[in-house]
């Protein structure tokens, strides 16, 4: 493998990190899943617009290849490879009470944490059979789940175009695999192995085998972020006794991407901001102020519609689960309160 050639106008924190000192001390080395360097960067080289640009194979990546991984994810974090994660999933420590109880400008709220297996590769590294075990697992588990978080799960595998493109336009099923995931390994033997699973009411959700093996999914109607939270923290603790979670003191859950370690929680909200929409230096002087993410309504790379947006954290990893969603929460106060003010 020869040192890539970025252009120069690359901003992603791979072509920032991997310095050709950084190459050579890492490009002979692979992980005990045989994952190399050329695999976790090949998103990046790619697709120059990365942001981040490097996905870990399994928890190991995080070792083998520290050299680049620890500088992306310090900067992008603000977590050094001395600090240690916390993890707080405790209700009672959230202040949130509905910031939006008339429904004037919160159409919904959903909060997900992703997670992977103990003792299995991630997606990028994982084999068709692993990831076949990984879905067995996790889908004999699900079936265990009692009351609210009773379900169903549906396989990709044999589900109708119609059904699969109205789960994704209602905003409840991963969309195909992009160029990013796709250039990571991630979308490997599609549609095999992947799935979703959900209650009747569709207030509770997991994905299977998408970008991460598990995305656990809380998501409802209005702003009431207190109940999502209570209803995620709920089926995050069913599903742990029956399915063992990847995680490290230092880097607390696992996930392949590592915007998504530590909490590997994004609490958004889907909001109405029509007036904010016309000043957007203003609009991202509070999404900054308050660490959060401006995201389209279809989700990642997606654009809003009708000035609705998808608000949330953008902080997962040296902070705790309560205080992610406390950083949405309180942003998305401010932001109403800005929008009633242009009124
Ligand atoms: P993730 O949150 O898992 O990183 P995306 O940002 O791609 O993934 O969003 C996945 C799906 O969840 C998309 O269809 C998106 O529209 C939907 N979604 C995200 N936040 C909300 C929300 N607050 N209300 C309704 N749907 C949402
Ligand atoms: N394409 C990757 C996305 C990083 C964060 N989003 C995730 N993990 N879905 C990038 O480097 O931009």
């Amino acid at each position: 493998m020869n040192y890539p050639q970025f252009p120069k106008d690359c901003k992603s924190l791979l072509c920032k990190y991997l310095t050709p000192e950084v190459f050579e001390a890492l490009k002979d080395k692979r992980t005990s899943n045989g994952f190399t360097l050329e695999q976790a960067i090949n998103s990046g080289v790619q697709n120059i617009d990365s942001g981040i640009g490097v996905y870990a194979g399994d928890k190991e990546s995080y070792t083998v290849f520290a050299p680049l991984f620890d500088p992306i994810i310090e900067e992008y974090h603000g977590f050094t490879k001395e600090d240690s994660h916390k993890s707080n999933l405790n209700p009672d420590d959230l202040n949130a009470p509905n910031p939006d109880p008339e429904g004037e400008f919160i159409l919904s709220t959903r909060i997900r944490v992703g997670r992977n297996m103990d003792n299995m590769p991630l997606g990028p590294a994982i084999t068709k059979r692993q990831r076949d075990e990984v879905e067995a697992r996790v889908v004999q588990g699900l079936k265990m789940l009692e009351g609210e978080l009773a379900g169903n799960y549906y396989p990709l595998l044999g589900m109708s175009k119609e059904v699969q493109e109205s789960l994704i336009k209602d905003h409840f099923l991963f969309k195909e695999g992009d160029r990013f995931l796709d250039a990571a390994g991630l979308n490997r033997d599609w549609p095999a192995g992947r799935g979703i699973y959900h209650n009747n009411d569709k207030t509770f959700l997991v994905w299977v085998n998408e970008e991460d093996q598990l995305r656990i999914i809380s998501m409802q109607q209005g702003g009431d972020i207190k109940e999502v939270f209570t209803r995620l923290v709920n089926a995050i603790k069913s599903i742990e006794t029956k399915v063992p979670f990847s995680y490290s003191y230092h880097l607390g859950y696992i996930t392949s991407c590592p915007t998504n370690l530590g909490t590997a929680m994004r609490a958004s909200v889907h909001i109405a901001l029509p007036n904010l929409a016309k000043d957007m230096d203003a609009f991202e002087a509070i999404t900054d102020k308050y660490h959060l993410q401006i995201r389209g309504i279809h989700g990642e790379h997606s654009e809003s519609e009708g000035g609705v947006y998808d608000i949330s954290n953008r902080r997962r990893l040296g902070i705790t689960e309560v205080e992610a969603v406390q950083d949405m929460y309180d942003g998305v106060v401010a932001l109403i309160e800005a929008e009633k003010a242009l009124r």
